[in-house]
């Protein structure tokens, strides 16, 4: 059932509920609202508790700050409202903003930032601020994106069901452009869409979004004006809505990836956005492996991961290597227990969020990546020649008497692209990976690493992982393999398998 009213300044409000009719409003803003006894959802329930009270600093106590709790009486919504300290108190909907180390345990953003805030008459101001972004997505290549607050992605942004939160939007950009928040509960003329929602934002405007935080979820945020261009220069960020009273098992370890795929020509400092299909720099939280922060926990400690994906085109399935995790959240918020399925591969669509659980009860150094292939790969693997197999013979020796220090690559793969520390064109990096602790990491990209350690002083990055003995993958001596009768020259064989 939706309720639509219109506020004091004629801006629209909007009260959906999918459970019942529970409050209709008169049309003057001025007017009490009137409520139906009934059960009320966590929404129009947190809409309305403020409301009851003057001043409007209050916190949710017991059950009753949680989802399908029941309010007799209560109050109706109001949203898209002046911050007119005059009407705040007699009409204000939120609750007193959520502190962190109180209300919640703040995420960690990898490679990553927060947008800060400040309390003005109890609510939360923020200033995201849209301009061009010199950024570094692995040592050695760097473009010229479009991000927030000299951040690519932009900071994210991190606050409490129940707050309100008012963030202004200035554009430092060339072109117009606006910030829908992806995910929220909110009125349609705060949804950013350039056009629809809103007149877009002229270079040099600074326009003010206001809304309450209904709910508990992970979203983003990201320009809704010329949303090709400006999605594929970067222009996208991570938006962490905490619940206002705790849900399931205490996480020791929140963090917060936002997935991105671009398209950057060798040798070039600006992203193709009109880039369609063929990405070649993959990135968590705009950075491609070996420039992604390692993901630290103590052993035992749970964690949860949250992911969003505003690539321009592909869905990643994202998988963690040495855990089966929970599905604990999608766009829509918390899955209930009885739904989470244990996973080893999370699949995140565009433009969706996904959050998993799980307890790092195993140390080590586990890899965390898409598992499309191209996907962990750097510049230039894509529009390769496939050489796999091919003899150059004598053909090195011969081009080089035109070409000095020519050598065929390619013909076992693409390993030795980035081992071998082949020269790279200017502002490009190597095809893969980096020198790991046994060997070179033959992955780029989408690529990161989940390190648990049994014993951390801090959450810096501890190293690599020592493996205790007898826990690590060697060459196999040649009495080990005559006490195993393994023949190493023997024909390999297989089982054909029982008769049928
Ligand atoms: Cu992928």
């Amino acid at each position: 059932m939706s309720t639509r009213t219109t506020d004091a300044e004629g801006a629209p409000s909007r009260d959906d509920d999918a459970t019942g009719p529970l409050e209709r409003r008169g049309d003057s803003g001025n007017a009490p609202a009137i409520a139906a006894e009934g059960t009320l959802t966590r929404r129009s329930m947190l809409a309305t508790a403020g409301a009851t009270l003057t001043g409007g600093a209050l916190l949710l106590s017991g059950s009753a700050a949680r989802a399908q709790s029941s309010v007799p009486g209560a109050r109706g919504a109001r949203e898209g409202s002046a911050p007119d300290s005059r009407q705040r108190s007699a009409r204000q909907d939120w609750l007193r903003p959520g502190v962190p180390g109180r209300d919640y345990r703040p995420v960690v953003v990898p490679n990553g930032s927060k947008l800060p805030w400040k309390v003005v008459g109890n609510v939360k101001v923020f200033h995201l601020v849209a301009e061009e972004v010199e950024h570094e997505f692995a040592p050695g290549l760097k473009a010229r994106c479009w991000g927030y607050n000299g951040r690519v992605h932009g900071p994210t942004i991190e606050a409490v069901e129940g707050d309100r939160v008012r963030i202004y939007v200035t554009n430092r950009l060339p072109a117009a452009t606006t910030v829908h928040w992806h995910g929220l509960l909110l009125p349609s003329g705060m949804d950013g869409v350039g056009g629809l929602s809103q007149k877009s934002i002229a270079p040099g405007e600074t326009f003010r979004y206001e809304f309450t935080l209904r709910q508990a979820s992970t979203n983003m945020y990201h320009s809704h004006h010329d949303e090709m261009t400006q999605i594929g220069l970067g222009m996208t960020g991570m938006f962490i809505i905490h619940p206002r009273r705790p849900v399931g098992p205490r996480v020791d370890r929140d963090f917060v990836i936002l997935l991105h795929e671009w398209r950057i020509d060798v040798g070039t400092e600006r992203p193709n956005p009109n880039e369609m299909t063929d990405f070649n720099v993959l990135t968590m939280n705009a950075k491609a492996f070996p420039g992604t922060e390692p993901l630290v926990a103590r052993q035992g400690e749970r964690v949860r991961i949250r992911l969003g994906n505003l690539s321009p085109q592909n869905h990643h399935p994202i998988h963690l290597h040495g855990f089966h995790f929970r599905i604990t959240e999608t766009d829509g918020g918390r899955v209930p227990e009885s739904a989470q399925q244990p996973e080893g591969t999370v699949l995140v669509p565009v433009g969706s969020t996904r959050a998993i659980e799980f307890v790092a009860d195993v140390p080590g150094d586990w890899a965390m990546h898409c598992h499309m292939t191209h996907h962990m790969m750097n510049q230039m693997g894509h529009d390769f020649p496939n050489l796999i197999g091919v003899k150059p013979g004598g053909l090195d020796a011969r081009v080089r008497t035109l070409l000095p220090g020519y050598m065929t690559m390619g013909q076992t793969g693409m390993a030795e692209m980035g081992e071998m520390g082949m020269p790279v064109p200017p502002n490009s990096i190597p095809m893969l990976g980096a020198q790991g602790k046994h060997d070179y990491i033959t992955a780029g990209g989408m690529f990161t690493v989940l390190k648990v350690r049994e014993r951390l002083e801090s959450y810096a990055d501890p190293g690599w992982y020592d493996n205790p003995p007898g826990t690590l993958a060697v060459a196999a001596t040649s009495d080990e393999l005559r006490r195993d009768g393994i023949d190493v020259n023997a024909p390999a064989r297989v089982d054909p398998g029982a008769p049928a």
